[in-house]
């Protein structure tokens, strides 16, 4: 029996029982927060040598230098040439269906523009790519190439010079899918390092490790604290939470696919979280029914069970319009629409990271090469912010030329304003370009 809640928005006790399922806390812990301060104290103070004694304490990777621990090109190369040919293929897929919608996003929001006043003034808005990023590339269980390609891709896209890699080996053992992916998405320099000496080194840069300007990819509870702290001296993407699919049917959807899609995002985590919204109730106890039968098949049930009786819920709602406001409510990371008539829906779903459409639009195609990026707003902030993208790795620069008519119309205007606040000589830079009148 797997202990997996149903709610009904009918019950007088609903909003209780819901705010529970919602409630997570990205506390980080008092203790972590203290060791990595001091681990980028370290890193900032000694550079390479305390890189080095954390990755020999951390990872138990011993090295005579920090150079040491860089991955060539070559070896990039090599990993990549070294798979088994289906692998080699669906990396160059992946990557060219991910390449291809991100270059569309870069000509839909990531160009430079400009327009003229009438009076010839110019004003613009120029976009140019970071210098340098460092993407976090986690080792272990969470391992996932797609996620490099994810990182990368966009950065590559955005045309960023340089592309800096860090991924923890411990032991020296490493993924050689990880490094494939590198050498596919344009990774530049790569080093086996990891944890918080990784992020400090990247932030505050070492002889070895260049300074970046921004650091994206996801990490444990140390590189998410430690990415916290040297936010401003560098820019990060976002601080992730566990993974969340939200699945809203109208009940047309084969049961299977709904369960073993809510099973996706259970089992990358005992803290993702999967839920259903549906106005069927027959329908939810198929659902329910396809959970108990196809669990036990699944070589990471402990995790899924985990997640789907910790956090997980089968919510019965009185219609889909009330199954979209409570979906809105949710801001979930994934939503699927599985529905007959997705576009029916559509309209009314404003808070998600990515929307999956129609049955055959599974979350895991969009994980790995559907094309959108995998790396998606969690725990309820897809109400304000959005999947990373090629502008993560771009920033603007205003352009203003103001022509010498435009300056007799904006000079008055700035001059009146800045006697308003006390500032003359903001009044008087605008006055000088004034054209004197015969009466001066
Ligand atoms: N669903 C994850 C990404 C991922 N899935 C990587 C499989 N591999 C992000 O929410
Ligand atoms: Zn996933």
């Amino acid at each position: 029996m797997l202990n997996l809640r149903t709610l009904h928005t009918t019950d007088s006790d609903f909003e209780t029982a819901f705010r529970q399922v919602l409630h997570w806390s990205a506390d980080t812990d008092a203790e972590i927060e203290g060791r990595v301060a001091d681990i980028l104290a370290a890193v900032r103070q000694r550079g390479d040598a305390a890189v080095l004694e954390f990755t020999a304490r951390f990872d138990h990777l011993q090295v005579a230098s920090v150079a040491a621990l860089e991955l060539t090109r070559d070896e990039l190369k090599a990993a990549f040439d070294g798979l088994p040919p289906e692998q080699a293929q669906a990396l160059n897929q992946a990557a060219a269906r991910v390449r291809s919608y991100h270059e569309r996003q870069k000509k839909a929001c990531g160009e430079s523009w400009s327009y003229r006043d009438e009076d010839g003034t110019l004003l613009g808005q120029k976009v140019t790519p970071l210098d340098r990023v460092g993407i976090y590339v986690p080792g272990g269980k969470a391992a996932y190439p797609s996620s490099v390609l994810m990182n990368a891709i966009p950065a590559q896209v955005a045309g960023v010079p340089e592309i800096i890699m860090v991924v923890p080996t411990p032991r020296g053992e490493k993924n050689p899918l990880v490094l494939a992916a590198a050498y596919v998405a344009g990774v530049h320099r790569a080093f086996t390092i990891g944890g918080a000496q990784a992020v400090a080194a990247l932030a505050y840069g070492t002889d070895t490790i260049p300074r970046v300007d921004k650091i994206t990819g996801p990490g444990n509870a140390y590189v998410a604290s430690a990415k916290k702290h040297v936010f401003g001296q560098v820019g990060i993407d976002m601080i992730a939470g566990p993974s969340e699919i939200l699945v809203l049917a109208d009940g047309t959807t084969p049961p299977d696919w709904v369960a073993m899609d809510l099973f996706s995002q259970a089992e990358h985590d005992e803290l993702a979280q999967s839920i259903l919204l549906c106005p069927d109730l027959d329908y939810i106890g198929k659902v329910r029914e396809a959970i108990e039968r196809l669990l036990p098949g699944m070589p990471r049930q402990a995790v899924i069970r985990a997640s789907l009786e910790g956090r997980g819920a089968l919510i019965h709602t009185r219609s889909m319009e009330e199954a979209c406001e409570i979906s809105n409510r949710i801001a979930p990371e994934h939503l699927e629409v599985s529905s007959r008539d997705p576009h029916r829906w559509e309209p009314l779903l404003r808070h998600a990271g990515a929307i999956f459409l129609g049955a055959f639009t599974s979350e895991s195609l969009g994980d790995y090469c559907a094309g959108p990026n995998h790396v998606l707003p969690t725990s309820g902030t897809a109400r304000f912010s959005s999947p990373l993208g090629v502008y993560d790795f771009q920033k603007r620069s205003s352009l203003i030329e103001v022509s010498e008519a435009g300056a007799q119309v904006l000079g008055p205007i700035a001059a009146t304003l800045a006697y308003g606040e006390g500032l003359q000589a903001h009044a008087q830079a605008a006055e000088f370009r004034l054209r004197r009148t015969a009466a001066d």
